[in-house]
């Protein structure tokens, strides 16, 4: 069974009537539902039945990750609690995580996006999928196992941190599709290389995502696991996982959007742009009841095709993510941003707040280094104080992040300062 091939291969025209449709209930729901939508309309002297067909989507306020935070956590759900079945957390851009809840009825879209993602990817209900995302609040590792589950492919909950014990069932139950990071897929590859395992596999699918990558990349991946390997985008605050993927062709990540009506905008005026040009890409949810989002600014840099793809899919299809509008770091998976160091380390009053972020890929796998001057009345040669200082800013940021990282104190007034905008980032990882 091919997921939804009826709206897959709808006309341009019969999804113009869908998302408008889609459009005018949702406007309609948030409004009446959502404090913070009816105040943002009402405060331009909008009313629902002014929109009345996708076209008018521009008429629509923004949201930003900054609302969520600022309405944290539960501020913009449109149902009560007793309606959400699911709570998902990724970063915020300070300490606050952003919150998203989801309906029954969420979830069951939710597979079905993935379903569609998975099945462009050539998976079937006879497939063995191991899912490598992490499980917990990140979206990766129970979105992807709930489209996998609903295609009926026997699913292996992995989750992350474990490679040999990956490896090993990659084997033994004869894994043929993969679900994880790009960059931790290269890292499985060396791991099956170094045990000689390669020629065993029966892996011949890769569904990668959740930061980014490029084409040289996949062809790595393909090359090595002699395997195909397919680009899977999402966020947690539109669904997670399944938000677009793309097809054997790659010309492009097939938008679900039926579900997800994508704007690509430039950066400046914040006006859509023409087809092929590059602009920050905004999501309106056409059919979530949790967390409905209007507009929403991924910071995400892409371009979008209206044409219809040489697989013969009718869905927009967004390219290859080109950077973001803002200073957000994908560290293993992890979204970092510079300003939840900064907040950590103000709670440490040993230190300043000059810091700077060393990011590398030793092996395939994220490094994190954060060179943090001490204030000069705490600095000491005393090599069991500084010790003890490392290990409690190390804490700090873990719990901060989510990840951990490797502290080094430097003496008072040696990290750059800088003239501009400062800069606290040295990332050295090379995306080939
Ligand atoms: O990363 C959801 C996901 C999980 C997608 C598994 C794909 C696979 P967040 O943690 O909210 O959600 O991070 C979302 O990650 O705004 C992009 O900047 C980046 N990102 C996600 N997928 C891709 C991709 C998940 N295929 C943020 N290519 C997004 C490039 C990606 N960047």
């Amino acid at each position: 069974m091919i997921w939804n091939e009826t709206k897959e291969c709808m006309s341009r025209e019969q999804m113009h009537d869908l998302q408008s449709k889609r459009l005018v209930k949702l406007v309609d729901y948030v409004y009446h539902n959502v404090e913070f939508y009816r105040r943002k309309m009402q405060a331009i002297d909008l009313m629902p039945g002014d929109i009345k067909s996708i076209d008018d989507i521009t008429k629509l306020p923004f949201t930003t990750k900054d609302d969520l935070r600022d309405n944290y956590p539960f501020g913009l759900f449109a149902v009560p609690n007793s309606e959400i079945v699911r709570i998902h957390a990724s970063s915020g851009t300070t300490g606050k995580a952003t919150v998203v809840g989801y309906t029954r009825k969420d979830l069951d879209i939710w597979a079905e996006c993935v379903a569609r993602c998975l099945t462009m990817a050539g998976v079937a209900k006879d497939d063995i999928i191991q899912i490598a995302y992490g499980y917990g609040l990140f979206t990766g590792g129970l979105g992807a196992h709930g489209g996998a589950e609903k295609i009926g492919a026997t699913v292996v909950p992995m989750s992350t941190g474990n490679s040999k014990k990956l490896t090993t069932m990659m084997v033994d139950f004869g894994a043929t599709a993969i679900a994880c990071t790009p960059s931790y897929l290269l890292h499985i590859s060396e791991v099956l290389a170094a045990e000689g395992l390669t020629d065993q596999i029966k892996l011949k699918a890769a569904i990668c995502g959740a930061e980014p990558w490029t084409e040289k990349m996949r062809h790595e991946i393909e090359q090595r696991l002699r395997i195909k390997a397919y680009d899977i985008y999402g966020l947690s605050e539109v669904m997670g996982p399944g938000v677009a993927c793309d097809c054997a062709f790659h010309k492009g990540l097939h938008v679900c959007e039926d579900h997800f009506y994508p704007e690509v905008l430039n950066t400046k005026t914040l006006l859509p742009v023409a087809d092929g040009e590059t602009g920050e890409l905004a999501f309106t949810t056409l059919t979530k009841e949790g967390i409905p989002l209007i507009r929403y600014r991924t910071k995400d840099l892409t371009s979008i095709d209206h044409s219809t793809c040489d697989c013969g899919r009718t869905s927009a299809r967004i390219s290859r993510f080109k950077g973001r509008v803002d200073d957000m770091l994908i560290i293993r998976g992890v979204n970092v941003f510079p300003s939840q160091i900064e907040a950590a380390l103000i709670e440490v009053e040993e230190v300043t707040p000059h810091y700077m972020m060393i990011v590398d890929r030793v092996n395939n796998l994220d490094t994190l280094e954060v060179q943090v001057e001490v204030d000069p009345k705490y600095y000491t040669d005393e090599v069991r104080a500084i010790e003890a200082l490392t290990k409690k800013i190390a804490h700090v940021i873990q719990q901060a992040l989510g990840i951990s990282a490797k502290v080094k104190i430097v003496e008072p007034q040696t990290l750059i300062r800088s003239e501009g905008k400062a800069v606290h980032v040295i990332d050295n990882r090379k995306l080939y």
